[in-house]
């Protein structure tokens, strides 16, 4: 029997790759000097597609696909497919939640020690001599024992909150809905989540309607002492209100590892010293992402011979 093909946006790690090879024909979209011409002569053959949580598939791509019966997303993230869109062709789309979640959230509490305790800036004071040429380096802020806010009380948010257990933080949160078996104060508000906080920590899993959702209000609420971490996607924020607030003082600052427009991060960012930025990389160690391919590769095998992935988001 000849083998099924598929349509692969990106290069995904070297384990799951090999196994793609075997199994499948690849048509490696990345390599193609013209996309379009490549989309044209195999769409029709195609019966996959394997995508990341950035690059995503849109209509226009999933358009030119007719026979396409699965989109396998390597990351947990979805808002880059089109959902809708997918469920009205009957495309079935999975992704890679819960092998991520502990490496996710291990990272986030990294990135708010990182960003209370100025250690970029504490690396940077020993590596250009200041340490020595100018004595101890300024003082930083506690982390420990803050009031911490999770917009998102997800799986991955959940894990974050018993890391924060730990460092004696107390907890809110806030969700659409409320989680019926949480202990943790529910705000019904972003806004009423951001104004009783310290540290306002994203970890939801956005829709496209949530473009924009941090926004100055937001920001006056979290206020002058505030810490805005972002472990979710960039467009939850509003980037140029963000860069004012943190410029201006309207919050005190923020650990960032995702942005809108990725890999572009807006230039000022890279001026202030009360920012700590990492290149979206909260699930990126070798042992997460080789498991996180190893579930690309089982929700393709599985929806192809039940019509159901492994873990499916439609
Ligand atoms: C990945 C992610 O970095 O899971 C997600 O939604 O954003 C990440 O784990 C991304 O999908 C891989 O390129």
């Amino acid at each position: 029997m000849s083998k099924r093909e598929l349509l692969v946006v990106l290069p995904l790690v070297p384990s799951a790759m090999a196994q793609l090879e075997s199994q499948y024909t690849l048509h490696k979209l990345w390599l193609a000097d013209d996309r379009e011409a490549l989309l044209a002569s195999v769409g029709d053959a195609v019966s996959g597609v394997v995508t990341d949580g950035h690059a995503g598939a849109g209509e226009a791509l999933l358009g030119k696909l007719p026979h396409c019966e699965v989109v396998s997303v390597f990351g947990v993230g979805v808002d880059a497919v089109n959902l809708d869109y997918c469920r009205e062709r009957g495309i079935r789309v999975g992704n890679t939640p819960d092998v991520l979640t502990e490496e996710v959230a291990d990272f986030t509490i990294g990135l708010c020690i990182a960003t209370y305790r100025q250690m970029i800036n504490g690396d940077r004071y020993v590596r250009d001599g200041s340490w020595q040429a100018k004595g101890n380096m300024q003082l930083t802020r506690r982390f420990y024992g803050r009031k911490v806010g999770i917009f998102g009380m997800g799986r991955i948010g959940q894990a974050i909150a018993r890391r924060l257990e730990a460092s004696n933080c107390s907890i809110d949160y806030h969700n659409r809905n409320p989680l019926s078996d949480c202990a943790y104060r529910y705000h019904d508000s972003l806004v009423g989540l951001a104004q009783s906080v310290d540290c306002l920590i994203c970890s939801v899993s956005p829709v496209p309607s949530m473009r924009g959702m941090i926004d100055r209000t937001v920001l006056s609420a979290l206020g002058t002492d505030g810490v805005l971490i972002n472990v979710s996607r960039g467009l939850i924020i509003d980037e140029p209100q963000l860069v004012e607030a943190l410029a201006n003082g309207t919050i005190a600052a923020a650990g960032l590892d995702v942005f809108d427009a990725e890999p572009y991060v807006p230039p000022a960012l890279f001026e202030m010293d009360n920012v700590v930025l990492q290149p979206h990389a909260a699930s990126a160690t070798v042992e997460t992402r080789d498991a996180m391919g190893q579930l690309v590769v089982d929700n393709l095998a599985q929806c192809f011979t039940t019509g159901e992935p492994v873990c499916s988001v439609v």
